[in-house]
């Protein structure tokens, strides 16, 4: 029976711990969330970081970013990918650095996007950097796209640096984001379709409203899941998330019903072709 990747990811670079103190920011709460959303059904964690000592904020401190990937190692099987889109703020070099923290995989937004009233800025020549930098050290990207547009540059990156370490091309539709694409199936769709023939799997998430209905079109299209805070705060209406587990197991139920029950970690290294 074919199953289901269940992409976890806790936290995020856009919430404040003060409007939301149930997000996961400490590395106790980052490392006791991954274990409880293994449990549920999530095969891979997409991670920012927060500091603790300066509110909460993202960081992409470099001893940060190992001591988590250190943590999460120890403490689960899941495959550990860090964000490379850190915040809106982040600087590009410091962005290309989270590679040195040596995760399984590293997220690689295919293009500059706007994102509610900022910038998400990925401009080609970064993209290119990060991917090289990737193959180099063996760490398998998974590529975010935001929008139409975005297949294009995915195209161009692998007519120019060939495949992504691994062999694998896995892809997440990140929609519902204002100034990206909208989380509706007819956006999805069109994205699916316009994949290149080197992809080898896809994802979706829909952010806020559309969590729930680009996870059930997702399922239904042969796509793989992301769910978790930094995509969600709301479980239903008028019910906030109190932990990101509670999205997993959802999702778990979900592609358990669709015949497609959450694939296992080992499962998932194999899929993304991640480094043993
Ligand atoms: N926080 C956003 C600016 C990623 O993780 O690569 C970027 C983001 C995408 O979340
Ligand atoms: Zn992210």
């Amino acid at each position: 029976m074919a199953s289901t990747l269940i992409t976890v990811a806790p936290t995020g670079a856009e919430t404040a711990k003060t409007d939301f103190p149930q997000l996961p920011t400490t590395l106790e709460e980052v490392v006791e969330t991954a274990v409880a959303c293994e449990q549920a059904g999530a095969g891979l964690i997409h991670v920012h970081v927060r500091d603790p000592e300066a509110g909460h904020t993202p960081t992409l401190d470099p001893t940060r970013l190992k001591d988590t990937v250190q943590a999460l190692r120890e403490a689960t099987d899941l495959v550990i990918q860090l964000s490379t889109g850190g915040s809106v703020r982040d600087p590009l070099e410091s962005r290309l650095t989270v590679l040195d923290a040596e995760p399984d995989s590293c997220s690689l937004t295919c293009g500059t996007v706007n994102f509610g009233d900022d910038v998400f800025l990925n401009p080609y020549p970064f993209m290119s950097d990060l991917y090289v930098q990737a193959q180099e050290r063996e760490v398998v990207p998974e590529f975010e796209l935001f929008d139409l547009g975005h297949v294009a540059a995915l195209r161009r990156l692998i007519d120019q640096h060939g495949l992504p370490y691994g062999g694998q091309v896995h892809v997440d539709f990140v929609t519902g984001m204002p100034g990206g694409m909208p989380g509706t199936v007819a956006a999805l769709a069109a994205g699916v379709q316009a994949l290149p023939e080197e992809v080898t799997s896809w994802s979706a998430t829909g952010i806020g409203r559309a969590h729930l209905p680009i996870a059930a079109a997702a399922l239904a299209m042969g796509g793989h899941l992301r769910v978790g805070m930094e995509d969600n705060l709301m479980y239903a209406r008028g019910q906030q998330v109190q932990h990101n587990a509670e999205l997993v197991e959802r999702a778990a139920g979900l592609a358990t019903t669709m015949q497609r029950p959450p694939m296992s970690t080992q499962g998932v290294r194999a899929l993304l072709g991640v480094k043993d």
